[in-house]
Parts: structure tokens; sequence; C-alpha cells
């Protein structure tokens, strides 16, 4: 397909021509991209359209809601709930899933999304982001918590947005991961980065060194060996990123490389984990394997994952593949007893473990 020439329908009709219900599919994703278009000039016009600042109210994981996480979330449930190609959707801002209204024809899939990502970061005008998850529903009638509860390798498509310099889609379903940027003199996602590879090897990597101290051991080993940089166990420098966005982490990965890491934490030992199975490990899990990277919870790979609540939370290291068999090689060794955290730095000062040359 013609890069700079390929709208997103055009792109997804090619994708998905063929079996039973791919073009619904295409359809719900084209319905994906309207709201995503309606976020994007909301979240352009910032101030200009009052959509700055907080609600006063609190979302299902006791997060303050932002004005644009209510309007993002209405913006997706109002482009998807009539068109016949959901059977019902659920979200980070809904405790329950959304039932569609009667007069609605029910459809085949199920739409799973954060409709903000980053939010903290929209009154300080830093990128934010859209993440969905399709998965299928093959009952009849309206869905009930547990037809959603399917573990990520199921999804037959997921995608975010980002609300950057340039709005962008990037999208996978399965058959690689594709990136569109919206036109905004015509409206449309153009396909701009087909085919995205994440590089194997990296020296970048992304955390919020802030939970250093609550960090698990292997966690706190790899990232002390990175600081270390070429006088450590890995002979080279690393470099840190940090936005706090993890769409925007996860673009820059797709886009040059490296690694995201949200391990479990033990700063509030009753929310171990930050990220969202459902709807933000999952089809980032999917975009990043599809572009040729790994997604890891440290200890299990995140698609075969099966949620027991739809808020479920997760630990999340993904990016460069051999960077992350790493992390889950120290995790490993770590559970299996193989890495005991050296003793006397007094003896050692490279590293707080004896690292790769150990005896
Ligand atoms: P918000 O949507 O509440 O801003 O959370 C964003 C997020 O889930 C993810 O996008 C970031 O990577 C992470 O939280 C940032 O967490 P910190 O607040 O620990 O930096």
């Amino acid at each position: 397909m013609l890069q700079g020439r390929t709208t997103i329908s055009k792109f997804l009709i090619e994708q998905l021509r063929g079996a039973d219900d791919q073009a619904d599919l295409a359809a719900l994703l084209v319905d994906v991209t309207a709201a995503v278009k309606a976020i994007a000039s909301m979240t352009a016009k910032g101030a200009l359209g009052g959509y700055l600042g907080s609600l006063g109210t609190e979302n299902v994981q006791g997060e303050t809601q932002k004005k644009l996480d209510v309007l993002s979330n209405n913006a997706v449930i109002q482009a998807c709930e009539w068109g016949g190609l959901v059977a019902g959707m659920a979200s980070e801002e809904m405790e329950e899933p959304y039932v569609l209204p009667r007069q609605f024809e029910r459809g085949a899939f199920l739409l799973v999304f954060d409709p903000l990502d980053g939010s903290s970061n929209i009154d300080v005008n830093v990128s934010v982001g859209t993440i969905f998850s399709v998965l299928r529903h093959s009952k009849i009638g309206d869905p009930s918590v547990t037809d959603y509860l399917r573990p990520g390798i199921e999804q037959v498509a997921a995608g975010y947005a980002i609300y950057g310099p340039s709005t962008m889609m990037v999208i996978t379903v399965g058959k690689g991961t594709h990136g569109f940027t919206l036109d905004r003199e015509i409206g449309n996602f153009i396909l701009t980065h087909p085919d995205l590879k994440i590089p194997e090897d990296t020296t970048e990597f992304a955390i919020n060194a802030s939970n250093e101290r609550f960090w698990e051991p292997p966690v706190q080993r790899y990232v002390a060996e990175c600081k270390a940089g070429k006088t450590g166990d890995r002979g080279c420098d690393f470099n840190t990123r940090w936005i706090a966005s993890m769409v925007a982490d996860v673009h820059r990965i797709l886009m040059r490389g490296g690694i995201f890491m949200y391990p479990k934490d033990a700063k509030d030992p009753g929310k171990p984990w930050r990220l969202r199975l459902m709807y933000e490990a999952n089809p980032i899990a999917l975009i990043v394997e599809q572009a040729g990277g790994a997604a890891s919870t440290g200890r299990a790979r995140i698609l075969e994952v099966t949620p027991a609540a739809l808020h479920q939370r997760v630990p999340v290291m993904l990016g460069s593949k051999n960077e992350i068999e790493r992390l889950d090689r120290y995790h490993r060794e770590y559970d299996n007893g193989d890495d005991k955290p050296f003793a006397s730095p007094l003896f050692k000062d490279r590293s707080l473990y004896g690292g790769e040359n150990r005896a």
C-alpha cells in the first residue's frame, strides 16, 4: 500500500478482506478513529475549549477524573454504540461494562479502552493518548463481566492514538503494527509508518525512578546495572526517559527502540501494580509483539495472563526483545534463589549484585 496516500479505512479494508466478520471489524476500527478525531480536537483546543482541569469526581480506580477523561469516554461510546458492531464496551472510567441502549443492534465485538491515558499530563500540555482493545463476543445477548475476561492473546485488534505535536494512530489486527498520521486539513488518518519494527537491542529505558526503593530485587538489579553504564557489568552507557504517559513512552519505543517498565512495587501494599491489564497492558503488548518486541510481567508473557477482574492491574515490562528477556532472566534467577544480593558493596563496588560475571 502506498505510504503517504493510503487512508486508514482503505488500509483496514485491505488488511481485513475476506473472512466472516472481518469487514465488521474494519468498520468498528473506523468508528474508533471517529472518536479519536473528536478527542484530538478537544485536546488540541486545551484551555481555549474550557476542557482543562478536574471534574471533582473519582473513577473506579480512585483516581481524580479530569474533564477530558469523561468527555473522551463519551466520545468513544457515542462513536461506537450505534453501528451494530459491538456487543458492549468497558473502560477505565466506568466501573461496570457499558450496556448498549435497547434501540441499538448488538454486534460481534467487545471494545475495551482507556479513553485518555496519561490524563494527569493534560494540564501541562504533554502528550496523552487513547488505548483500545477488541475482543470477540460470540454469545447471544448482552455480555456479562466474565465475557470480557479473556487473555490478551485473544484480542482481534488493538491500537492507540497519541495526541502529540501530531495526532497518530498505531494499529494492529495481528498482521504487523502500522502507524497513521492525522492530516487535519482533510480529516483523514494516512498511513505514514507501515510495518513498524522495534530493534532487538537498546540502551534506553523508561521507568519512574522515584519508586526505586520499592521495586523487587531483579528490577533493582537491572536498573543498577544500566546506571553503572560503561563502568559496570553491562559495559555500555544507558539513557533514561520518563514521560508518565504510557502511550508517549511506547510510541518512542516503536520509533527508535527502548524498554518501558512499570514493575511491581511495595510503596502501597494495597496497590502493588500501576497499569491495568485489559485496556493498557494487553493492547500495548499486542502492538509491541506485532512489531517484533516483547511484553512481560517479568514472570509471564502479558498476553497469556487471564484477567480475574475488569480493572485488574499487572506489572509491565515491554519493548526491545533482548532487554525484556534479560529482565525475565533476572526474575527467574531471583525466584530460584540464584541471584543473592551481594552482601558487601565494600568488596565489590561496581554493583549491588555480583552481576554477569559473579562466581
Ligand atoms: P493517568 O492516566 O492517571 O495519568 O496514568 C497514566 C499511567 O497509567 C501511564 O500512562 C503512565 O506510564 C503511568 O500512569 C505514570 O505513572 P506515574 O504517575 O508513576 O509516573
